[in-house]
């Protein structure tokens, strides 16, 4: 509970801020996009994991306030990037409970001037749990804005083929567990041939996450995927050191 009320002063406090790891494309030379990826400096405790104050903050609420920050901040930050830079946001189911999700992005986007096909929203499969119509709903609305819609950690919940068919999702994330083992594994292997050539038969790009070996990224271009993300390509960094990178591109 202590937690939770330092956590309702933190937007306030500026303690919430978004790291941001790369996303490249399957050769590795290219760096395509961002993930911002949040963080919480607490005056106490320091770093605190979203693993730990996600969960606060969608039993709270503040999930609504805190999801609409990040989204502003994410685009915001954007904005000072190349155009051919994407920036993915992830949502937490909780921000489906309202309709406000949808003028959220929109105003990021009003706000901020990105274009809407820059954004990606990383959703899990947990929303669409039930056959959900109301959150299929949205997704929808939110795909009418322009944005991509990404299903991320695919592959870790029971049914995710299943959901596949629920909406057309424009991207896929294997889910780190898979790439990890898919060196020693013939069961991770067969399963991440399995969703590469899914992809790409349905046309739906598929980003490998969790990548910290040489040999996973051969074996991943290999296959087929589309997108490599891990420590092996970059860490989640400052956006400070993001736009001294990007510079030195241009
Ligand atoms: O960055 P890290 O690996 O510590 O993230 C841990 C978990 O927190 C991941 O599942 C990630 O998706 C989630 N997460 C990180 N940033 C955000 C955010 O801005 N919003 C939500 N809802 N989840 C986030
Ligand atoms: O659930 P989601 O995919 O959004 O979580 C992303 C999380 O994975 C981030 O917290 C990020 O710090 C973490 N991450 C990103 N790349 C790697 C990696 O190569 N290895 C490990 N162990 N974690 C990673
Ligand atoms: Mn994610
Ligand atoms: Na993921």
């Amino acid at each position: 509970l202590d937690l939770e009320n330092d956590l309702r002063n933190a937007l306030a406090q500026q303690e919430l801020f978004l790291l941001y790891q790369p996303i490249y494309d399957i050769s590795g030379a290219h760096n395509t996009g961002f993930e911002a990826l949040m963080r919480w400096r607490h005056p106490v405790r320091g770093i605190v994991s979203p693993l730990e104050f996600i969960p606060i903050a969608e039993n709270s609420g503040l999930i609504l306030e805190i999801g609409a920050w990040a989204l502003v901040e994410a685009c915001r930050e954007a904005s000072h990037w190349p155009d051919d830079q994407r920036i993915s946001v992830n949502l937490s189911p909780a921000q489906f409970g309202r309709q406000a999700l949808v003028e959220d992005v929109a105003n990021a986007l009003a706000v901020t001037g990105i274009h809407p096909s820059r954004l990606d929203l990383e959703i899990t499969e947990s929303i669409l749990l039930d056959a959900s119509q109301h959150n299929i709903d949205i997704l929808h609305q939110l795909k009418a804005l322009g944005v991509r819609i990404v299903l991320d950690d695919f592959g870790t919940g029971y049914s995710s083929l299943h959901y596949l068919r629920s909406f057309p999702f424009d991207r896929i994330k294997i889910d780190q567990s898979f790439i990890r083992e898919m060196c020693d594994s013939r069961e991770a292997l067969a399963i991440v041939r399995a969703v590469t050539g899914m992809g790409k038969s349905l046309e739906i790009e598929v980003t490998a996450e969790g990548v910290e070996r040489p040999e996973q990224m051969a074996l991943l271009q290999q296959e087929g995927c589309s997108h490599l993300q891990g420590f092996l390509l970059g860490r989640p960094g400052l956006a400070t050191d993001i736009l001294s990178q990007t510079a030195d591109a241009l």
